[in-house]
């Protein structure tokens, strides 16, 4: 594929890291694929000989107990069955990374009403993407941050639509970014006038998978159908190019750029909710983190306790109130959606649903 050379399972995303689960698990001879793409019905794997559609196991269902143990888009997954472009899923291997959240949007039975969602698996880093016009927002930036670094995954930021901005302003919306995160990755890029195309193209290493989180309309499908174009991307007028927006992500997909790198898109996503982790928020907050060393309390909460370290910094303006108020703010969040009542019935009850989905295809699907 790659330039016309016989495609390899490492341009699949396949590494040493995933040899050695095999290996380890002592499934060197079981056929592997890579899950490229989740539908109602359930999943596209990738292997090189081809796509298959594939589900998972009446065994592998038995088993689960939550929406975690069931294949995402990213993971590799061990086959058998594999014949007239059908597969069955056996096992997932062991995943590198896990970009999750909680879900508080409306699902598709797969990921319920509420309760872990998974985004992707197996990424090397997340560009998280914001458009520069009206509703761009540092602390969605910022919780997206904490949802990568949460699951072990680099973040980085694409600032899309350029061409509506001055370059003054984008200059100030970087620095802006650039106070927050720090020594964060930046791309500024337009699929309108192409500028900056070309240098996230170079930024997407062959073999690595790139996942591309943010809110509906920012631009991620776009910016996707130009990279797929490009085998060096043309800039300039195009934007009335049929191309543009052409492909509406309805699911989950994982695309295979001509460089060799790996991208993957994601639906439209109304809001990001936190998992029930800490650490990513903690890692989001350093300066935070590092002040809270220096509390009297080891329990402290900066809130209102006597010898807060981060309670003086935020006196002396060393730390601003908003950066604080986000802080307070993400680790409530947090709190709430780690562990209500209410949050475990509508789980139990989506994946009741979801079994029900499930259950339905599998008696359609014969030799089972
Ligand atoms: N002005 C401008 N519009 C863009 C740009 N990129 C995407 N859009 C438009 O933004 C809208 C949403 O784009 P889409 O790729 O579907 O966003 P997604 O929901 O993040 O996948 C579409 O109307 C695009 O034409 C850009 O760089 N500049
Ligand atoms: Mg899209
Ligand atoms: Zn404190």
């Amino acid at each position: 594929m790659m330039n016309g050379k016989t495609l390899t399972i490492e341009d699949l995303g396949y590494d040493s890291f995933f040899e050695s689960s095999r290996e380890e698990r002592g499934s060197e001879g079981v056929r592997v694929a890579r899950v490229i793409a989740q539908t109602r019905g359930g999943y596209r794997v990738k292997d090189v000989d081809g796509e298959y559609v594939a589900k998972v196991t009446g065994k592998r269902m038995h088993s689960a107990s939550s929406r975690e143990d069931y294949p995402a888009v990213g993971d590799w997954v061990e086959l058998s069955d594999v014949s007239g472009g059908q597969a069955v899923i056996q096992d997932i291997l062991p995943r590198r990374t896990v970009i999750k959240r909680k879900s508080v949007g409306k699902g598709n039975g797969y990921e319920g009403k509420s309760g872990v969602q998974i985004i992707a698996t197996n990424v090397d880093t997340a560009f998280i993407v914001e458009a520069v016009d009206r509703d761009f927002n540092l602390n969605r930036i910022e919780r997206y941050a904490a949802i990568a670094r949460d699951g072990g995954v680099r973040p980085a930021v694409i600032l899309n639509k350029i061409d509506l901005i001055s370059p003054e302003d984008r200059d100030v919306k970087i620095a802006e970014i650039r106070e927050r995160f720090g020594e964060i990755g930046i791309v500024t890029t337009s699929t309108v006038s192409g500028e900056g195309v070309q240098t996230l193209f170079e930024s997407l290493e062959a073999g690595k998978t790139f996942c591309f989180l943010g809110s509906s309309g920012v631009g991620k499908s776009s910016l996707i159908n130009m990279l797929l174009e490009s085998n060096g991307i043309r800039t300039g007028e195009n934007g009335t190019r049929s191309g543009r927006g052409k492909h509406v992500t309805t699911s989950r997909e994982m695309y295979f750029l001509s460089n060799g790198g790996i991208v993957i898109d994601n639906p439209g996503v109304r809001e990001v909710g936190m998992t029930d982790t800490e650490t990513g928020i903690e890692e989001s907050f350093d300066e935070i983190a590092a002040l809270a060393t220096k509390c009297r309390f080891a329990d402290c909460m900066h809130e209102h306790e006597p010898g807060c370290a981060v309670l003086a910094a935020l006196g002396s303006g060393e730390i601003d109130r908003e950066r604080y108020d986000n802080y307070l703010r993400l680790r409530k969040e947090a709190e709430f959606y780690g562990s209500s009542a209410v949050e475990r019935r509508d789980k139990d009850r989506n994946f009741g649903k979801f079994m029900k989905i499930a259950k339905k295809d599998l008696k359609k699907y014969k030799g089972l």
